[in-house]
């Protein structure tokens, strides 16, 4: 067993130190579906609204004017943070679904022609698959998907065989989000390019957990979500070459993203309003910029090294319980560890161990296609932030024994 291990992070999360079901403390190991907020995010949301709120970009008094600063330091901000060498090149969007859907309407359905192909894996977030099917039915082009091996690793020798000239994107999560599996996305960028494909990558499960550089990437889209990166719900981006989001044509129609409009026809915003329509989500930005203060100050290498630890710890933990197999064995592994416990419904083994306070998810999590590959209608997920510790391995573990002795094991 684990000693336990101090974890100077934690404090900063208030919901952590909150009690479920009576006197159950709290195990919070939900984190690939949304991070907990650390007490900054929560108060710069709320100072945003009590001293501040006013809408961005149109008005000309004093509020307006520091909420627009603010909406666009949180911008650069996020461009730093990713390494995008312009911020005009960051969309703000309500999160990695709705910026992968971007791409699809305004990139894939106005360029790709019948018989070209879209590239997927079988490992994806149906975000990551859905908005395809819709372009690839509009366009014509084919969705295609790069099988996994027994480990739930991309199976990289198919990729000769799949990766062709007809292949005009590939489509591919930086970090599984239901297997932890850490994908080899700069050598796929590359192999791509190589081939004469755009290529996105979905970094919802890695932006949160380790650094990432998108220029280094080389990728053309990079997409995230800000709430599982200690940030507000509702908020997102799509980072892009601000040259390539020129020649798309916008997104969404409405205020904020024109230049001229008449009855007949209108001329669109620069860059990036262009693909911002409406009122944005002005706290959910502020909100960010904390989130993302706060994992500067922390250090993402920091970030991903507490995780790493954790994880390690909970892999090899977990593999020697009882009753416990993994999902997965990946060599490269992120925030997720997923399970099966006996051949007991993944359902019940989350309920019953949130009896003793322990939050992990259940069911196919969003990966429909990655479940028919394992052969199972769900899983059991426990997903690790760098705020987690040992402890809540050992209360998870704790849980899990109970539950097999409930139901007879
Ligand atoms: N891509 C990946 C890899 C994800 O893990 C998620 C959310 C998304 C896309 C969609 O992000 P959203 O912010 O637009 O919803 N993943 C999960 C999850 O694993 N459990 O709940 C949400």
């Amino acid at each position: 067993m684990t000693e336990a291990t101090p974890n100077p992070y934690r404090s900063d999360f208030p919901v952590l130190s909150r009690k479920v079901h009576g006197d159950r403390s709290l195990v919070y190991l939900d984190n690939a579906a949304t991070s907990q907020k650390p007490a900054r995010v929560i108060d710069a949301v709320s100072r945003y609204y009590r001293e501040t709120n006013a809408n961005v970009h149109r008005g000309m008094h004093a509020l307006a004017e520091e909420a627009t600063a603010a909406y666009e330091d949180a911008r650069r901000h996020l461009a730093r943070f990713l390494g995008a060498p312009d911020p005009a090149g960051v969309i703000f969007t309500r999160g990695t679904t709705e910026s992968i859907n971007l791409v699809a309407r305004a990139w894939a359905e106005e360029r790709l022609s019948p018989g070209d192909e879209i590239l997927i894996s079988v490992m994806e977030h149906h975000s990551n698959i859905v908005p395809w099917q819709l372009a690839a039915r509009k366009c014509g082009a084919v969705l295609k998907a790069i099988p996994l091996t027994p480990a739930g690793e991309l199976d990289l020798d198919t990729l000769g065989g799949l990766l062709g000239e007809r292949t005009k994107l590939l489509a591919i999560t930086h970090v599984s989000n239901a297997l932890g599996t850490v994908n080899p996305v700069s050598d796929l960028v590359r192999l791509a390019k190589a081939n004469g494909a755009r290529v996105l990558v979905d970094g919802a499960q890695s932006a949160p957990h380790m650094p990432v550089n998108v220029s280094e990437l080389g990728c053309d889209f990079f997409v995230c979500s800000a709430h599982k990166m200690c940030g507000p719900t509702g908020m997102g981006a799509l980072v892009a070459d601000p040259e390539l989001l020129e020649r798309m044509p916008p997104f969404l129609g409405g205020g904020e993203m024109i230049d001229q409009v008449s009855i007949e026809s209108s001329t669109w915003a620069d860059l990036p309003y262009k693909f911002e329509a409406g009122t944005p989500h002005i706290a959910g930005a502020i909100g960010w910029d904390a989130a993302l203060d706060y994992l500067d100050e922390i250090g993402m290498e920091t970030v991903e090294a507490l995780t790493h630890e954790v994880v390690s710890d909970a892999v090899a933990r977990l593999s020697e319980e009882p009753g416990v197999t993994l999902t997965a064995m990946p060599a490269h592994r992120g925030g997720a560890v997923s399970f099966w416990l006996d051949d007991i419904h993944p359902h019940d083994v989350a309920q019953l161990v949130d009896q003793s306070g322990v939050a992990i998810r259940a069911g196919h999590v969003c990966c429909q296609p990655l479940m028919k590959h394992l052969g199972h209608a769900a899983i059991n997920r426990a997903s690790y932030h760098f705020y987690n510790t040992p402890d809540d391995t050992t209360r998870l573990i704790e849980a899990l024994r109970t539950t097999r002795k409930i139901f007879g094991y």
